[in-house]
């Protein structure tokens, strides 16, 4: 279980008001965040200090243990996951605090740093309700839920306060993955409180447990990145577990001469979306369909090495929800699937056979310092999520254009579900300042707005930051 501990048991009796007020104390801080945030790490002092601060003034003064998990961008390998395939996640510096303090009363009450988001208790069991659909508790209902299921006993309660990074970019819904951010620094709690040491495999397994309880079909990179991340390096991933139930995994550095943008499209999706779950669905009806000629396999990415000219005859163009459902090949209840959905499964295949593919030629092309194949692969991954699996919108295809027509720019494309959220540009890193300048400026004149556009540095892994007196 990840554990930094930066701030080593900080048991001093200065109050984060004092520390706030303290010029040297919030020197020191700072220095002590450094391992985790660089050249950021002052404005995390303060952003930690404020947190404190209005934990004390939610929960009372007395001890506090400070979790926290990055967010991320995807650098290729977009809707493969949950198909067993392969990802190249980055972690970001941007992430989400929990300050937590155990309670014994089998009671969790949340707050949040941001008024907009309500505060909410409720009782430990195995069988947690939800709150309203969309509602930001049910990301910690359902990671309680998971652990409690664990370990019935061991876990007793928390108070806890939110600490998201919206003002530092990882707004809801912008493809950075926050609500897995959150659910991964819940867990961590949850589990740190309970007792359980768990391994990783198992910890990513409740994670994305807990995000299905909330609604969404997702798989597990965002939480396998969150743990595993490495400064300065993304994380390849074959998300297709071996017989032992482990996972093949290998740092990738990042290319020095490059810089990552991200550019946020400022339309955010909703995490709880019946358009992400009717994608899953098609990958499902098509190995489905897929089985008929090879059985046995039970995710796209079994199909991995057959050439698509081979696999698509065998795919439908589209069906019906409830063809598919009543000629046997959707055999799952997919929450958001309504009876009049069409469901485009070839394309859907076929971008996930083609992305599978591309991860792995990124990852050749990296590795032999060929940035310009990636760029290209970058771009065939684009074209293939807005037109194969249909996630792009009108914003983000103007900061695809502009950015791939700025100087210096070798690549560029949308990241994480779709729908809104953000691109990632692959830039040189001499010309990242002008090719955002221009990115900006044609977005003004499509959009009439200036897009928030920010320079992807990469975080450190998930874990408990440190005990403190709040
Ligand atoms: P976002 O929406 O970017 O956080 C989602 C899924 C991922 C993955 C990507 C698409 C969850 C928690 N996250 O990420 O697993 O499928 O979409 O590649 O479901």
């Amino acid at each position: 279980m990840p554990n930094h501990n930066v701030i080593r048991n900080r048991q001093s009796t200065t109050s984060p008001v004092d520390l706030a007020q303290n010029g040297a104390e919030l020197a020191g801080l700072t220095a002590e965040l450094a391992p985790l945030y660089g050249d950021q790490s002052a404005v995390q002092a303060e952003r930690y200090v404020d947190a404190l601060t209005q934990f004390s003034a939610f929960a009372g003064p007395g001890p506090a243990w400070l979790f926290r998990a990055p967010g991320r961008v995807n650098l290729i390998g977009e809707h493969t996951d949950y198909n067993n395939g392969f990802v190249m996640p980055i972690a970001l510096d941007r992430d989400i605090l929990l300050v937590v303090r155990p309670r014994r009363d089998r009671t969790v009450r949340l707050a949040n740093i941001e008024p907009e988001f309500e505060q909410s208790a409720f009782t430990v069991s195995e069988e947690i309700p939800q709150a309203s659909p969309g509602h930001w508790s049910n990301y910690v209902r359902g990671a309680a839920q998971m652990i409690a299921r664990l370990a019935p006993d061991a876990f007793t309660g928390m108070d806890c306060l939110a600490v998201g990074a919206a003002p530092l970019g990882l707004a809801r819904g912008s493809g950075l993955s926050s609500s897995s951010a959150l659910t991964v620094s819940a867990t961590l709690a949850l589990a740190h409180f309970a007792g359980l040491n768990l391994p990783p495999e198992q910890f990513v397994q409740i994670c994305s447990d807990a995000e299905w309880y909330v609604g969404t079909r997702g798989g597990i990179m965002d939480q396998f990145i969150s743990l595993l991340a490495r400064r300065d390096h993304a994380l390849f991933l074959d998300c297709r577990p071996d017989v032992n139930g482990q996972y093949a995994t290998r740092h990738v550095p990042l290319p020095a001469a490059y810089q990552i943008l991200i550019a946020d499209s400022g339309v955010h999706h909703s995490n709880v979306r019946g358009e992400y779950n009717k994608r899953v669905a098609s990958c499902r009806i098509g190995v489905a369909s897929l089985r008929r000629k090879h059985p046995g396999i039970t995710h796209l990415r079994d199909v991995h090495s057959i050439p698509w000219g081979e696999l698509a005859p065998s795919l439908p163009e589209q069906i019906g929800a409830v063809k598919a459902a009543t000629s046997g090949l959707l055999d799952t209840d997919i929450p958001g699937l309504e009876p009049a959905d069409v469901l485009h499964v070839r394309a859907c295949c076929r971008h996930v056979w083609h992305e599978n593919h591309r991860v792995e030629q990124a990852l050749a092309a990296l590795d032999s310092g060929d940035i310009a194949a990636v760029g290209a692969l970058l771009q065939a991954a684009h074209a293939s999520a807005r037109d194969d699996y249909a996630i792009s919108t009108p914003e983000i295809e103007t900061l695809v254009a502009s950015a791939s027509a700025a100087p210096g720019v070798v690549g560029a494309r949308l990241t994480g579900a779709g729908w809104g959220g953000c691109v990632l540009v692959l830039v040189r890193q001499e010309e990242a300042v002008h090719a955002a300048g221009v990115i900006q400026n044609s977005f003004l004149s499509a959009h009439g707005r200036v897009p928030t556009i920010f320079p992807c540095r990469t975080g450190a892994a998930a874990g408990l930051v440190a005990t403190v007196d709040a």
